[in-house]
This record gives C-alpha cells, structure tokens and sequence, in this order.
C-alpha cells in the first residue's frame, strides 16, 4: 500500500484541525502580579503545552508580554518586571490602557484577569488593591492566591475577604506540587476551581476557545466534545436521511475526516501527523478514501449485528449513523486518553493510539444498535419526528455544529451560578 497515500489522508486531517481551530473565537486573559509570585507556573500548569515555555511570548509594551502558541486559541498578555512603586504602577496602569485600545480597535475584548499574590507573603499592599481596583474597573478579576500552603494560605484568604475588593472570587491554589521535604510534598490544589470561575464569568462565544486551551478539568472537554457529536449525528441522520448506495459509501470519508476535526478542535489537543495516521489505521484508513470507503461498507459493516450484509446494496441511515457514533464515541474516548496523560506529563505513542482506538471502536461498532449512544442519538431524532416535535424544539440545531457549552447532556444547565461582573464605572 503506498504509503505517502497514508500520509496525504492523515495531513488532510491535521490540516482539517488547523482550520477548526481558526474558526474558534479566542480567548483572552491578563495575567498581572509581582515577578516570582508564580504567574509563569500557573499558566504552565492550567493550560496545554507549557504555554509560558513553549509560547511565543512577544512584548507589546514594557511590563506585558503577549503568549501565544499556533493550535491554541488563547492570548495571554503576562506581567513582567511588576514592582509596586509608584511609578513603575503608573506605567503598568497605561500600558493596559493602551492594550485594551489597540484591542478595542480590533473587536477584541480582555475576558478576564488572574490577579496573582503569593500566599505566604500574608499581605497586600495598598498598591497592590489600587492596582486589582483599577483593574476591576475593565475586566473580571480573580484574585489568584498562589504557593497556598496550610491555615496560613487559609488565614490570608479570610483577611483578603474582609477587604471587599472588586474581586469576582478569591482562589487559593497550588498550581504545581510543593515539595517541603523528601518525605512530605504539598500535591496541587485549586486549578480546577479556578477553570469552573473562570468559565463562570467568561462570555458564551470564548468557552469553546477557554474548554479547549484548559488541562485540568479534561471531563468537561469530553463533555463538551460528546455533546456536539450527539447532535451532528442527529443533524445529519435524523430526519429524512437517504440510504446511501453501496458503491457510494466514500461519501462518508470526508464527513467523518470533518467531524474528527471538529472534535478535535473542540477537545483541544495537539495532534501530530503520526498520532494522526495511527487513529486513521485503527478505523481501516491506511488508504485513499475509496479504499477507505469501500472498507466501511466490507469490513466495519459486518461487525455490527443485525445487519451482516449491506441489503439491496445500500447502506442504511441507521448503519451510517451507528458507525458515525461509534467513531465519534471512542475518537472522543481516545481523546481524553491522551489529554489525561499529557496533563501528566507522559507522552503516548502513535502505536497506544492506534491500538487503543482500533479496541475502542471495534466494541462499539460490536454493540451496534446496543451502544447507549447510538440509541441517545436516536432517542434524540424521535423527539424531533415526533408528534410533539413543537415542543422539543426550542432549541434550534439545523446548523448542527452550535459549540454550546452551556446545555448538558440531559438538558440542565451546567452554567456557575457565579455572580456576573456588571460593567459599572464603565462610561465609555
Ligand atoms: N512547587 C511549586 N513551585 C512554585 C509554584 N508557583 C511558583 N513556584 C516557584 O516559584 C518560582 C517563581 O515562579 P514563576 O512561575 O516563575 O513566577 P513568575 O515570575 O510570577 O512567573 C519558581 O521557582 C517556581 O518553581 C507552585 O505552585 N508550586
Ligand atoms: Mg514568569
């Protein structure tokens, strides 16, 4: 089998990723508070890639760097060189100002900020509270206590509430672990209350961007994931889906290569060629897409029960809808596979993918019309063919791709019910 063919459908889904992520509106975050607090720490530890490592970090003024990387949709404009006198204050103050202009000018909002003190200091400046004060007045602010250690971290956290700073929440946290001596170490606390603030007070149209940048809490971005999945399948098999001839089934390929990009840029994870060429070799795609194609319809159509062989040569809507759930499903599992052991620092191997994801979407494909997702799809297309349709219908999903991340899979909101920041002093 040639192999550069392997290659060419494993680029054209790295290259399908690329441009989901360009489509996904980014995030902004200011990262304020002194040099060595733990800014760089936090940002390694809460978001993918060791963004404050690896990003491409840029001055765009004095005191603020911007951090970037390609494939996660996130800015993050982090304080350096932070002193509390007044004057370098005073710089820091208009050089946000200028910031927020330029993005003005660009329709970019910052989302929020993490003002960051360490906790063992014990105490805050009256600098510091013009500064989180001054900040309030633009943005969201959470005040990030950094390195907590114990009843002191507690302590602090209590005074600085007693304070009623312009504050939306007050965090204590260890962004990585604490190491006091060979035998005892402080293990990391606090992150994922942080992304569950954070996402709180975030608008609608950046979760996406935010679900996908994040590390910590890798359930929501399954979560997340699974939920689109569930409704592309009932966008596209529900009502009045045609049978597809036989000889047709390669129609499936590039909306299955598409779906997987989607996923993919909603989860959030970088995806290299071979990782991608192993998840295409566990799915019978070492080939073109006919070959692809004509696999679907010999090899994978066989292992699902109760349909053996493709009846009148067609592929019916519901053969297609339950091999599109299954990949969707365990691509989704493979996923969060890997996100969970790249948060730990391991890396995994295009062949684990490759094995694992070929084991995970042979069961499903196995249980057939039994996987509970496939009959959540279903149950899903019922109630909109149904006499009732009106009533279930409030929602509208005829675009099919809404990156909603607000509506659970049950239908209850997930949303924090965090105050939201009211834009007051806010005159211009
Ligand atoms: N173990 C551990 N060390 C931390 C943590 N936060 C900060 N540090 C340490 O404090 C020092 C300064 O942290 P850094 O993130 O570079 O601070 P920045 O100047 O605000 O970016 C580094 O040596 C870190 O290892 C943490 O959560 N856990
Ligand atoms: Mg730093």
């Amino acid at each position: 089998m040639a192999r550069n063919m392997n290659w060419s459908l494993a680029e054209e889904l790295t290259k399908k990723m690329q441009e989901e992520i360009e489509k996904i509106e980014k995030v902004h975050i200011l990262v304020v508070g002194k040099t060595g607090v733990g800014k760089s720490t936090l940002i390694n530890n809460i978001f993918r890639e060791r963004l404050a490592e690896t990003g491409i970090g840029q001055p765009i003024t004095k005191h603020l760097h911007k951090i970037e990387k390609e494939g996660v949709p996130m800015v993050l404009y982090d304080t350096r060189g932070l002193e509390l006198d007044a004057e370098t204050q005073n710089q820091v103050t208009s050089e946000i100002d200028q910031t927020l202009e330029g993005m003005a000018k660009m329709q970019q909002h910052m989302h929020v900020a993490y003002y960051c003190i360490n906790a063992s200091s014990s105490r805050i400046e009256d600098m510091e509270i013009r500064l989180i004060e001054y900040l309030a007045n633009k943005m969201p602010v959470i005040l990030v206590l950094t390195q907590s250690i114990g009843d002191q971290a507690l302590k602090f956290e209590q005074y600085l509430v007693n304070q009623n700073l312009s504050v939306q929440a007050i965090i204590r946290l260890m962004a990585q672990d604490y190491k006091i001596t060979d035998e005892f170490t402080i293990p990391a606390f606090g992150l994922k209350e942080l992304v569950e603030r954070t996402i709180g007070l975030l608008p609608h149209q950046v979760h996406t961007a935010f679900n996908n940048a994040q590390q910590i809490d890798i359930e929501r971005k399954s979560r997340a994931a699974r939920r689109w999945a569930r409704r592309y399948t009932v966008t596209t098999f529900g009502v009045g889906f045609t049978p597809i001839p036989f000889s047709d089934a390669t129609v499936l390929v590039p909306m299955q290569i598409g779906m997987m990009a989607h996923i993919t840029a909603i989860f959030g994870i970088s995806m290299d060629r071979a990782t991608a060429l192993g998840i295409l070799g566990a799915i019978g795609g070492t080939g073109s897409a006919t070959y692809l194609g004509r696999l679907i319809v010999s090899n994978v159509v066989k292992f699902i029960p109760g349909i053996g062989s493709v009846a009148g040569g067609m592929i019916s809507g519901t053969t297609a809808s339950i091999i599109t759930t299954a990949l969707a499903m365990s691509y989704i599992e493979v996923l969060t596979f890997i996100a969970t052991a790249e948060a730990k620092g391991e890396e995994v191997s295009p062949r684990t993918v490759r094995k694992l994801m070929k084991e995970l979407y042979g069961q499903r494909l196995k249980r057939g019309q039994n996987d509970p997702d496939f009959q959540a799809a279903m149950a899903d297309i019922e109630a909109k063919k149904g006499p009732d349709a009106k009533g279930t219908k409030e929602k509208d999903t005829s675009h099919g791709v809404s990156l909603d991340d607000e509506v659970e899979e049950g239908g209850q909101k997930t949303r924090i019910n965090w105050p939201i920041w009211s834009f007051r002093n806010r005159k211009r």
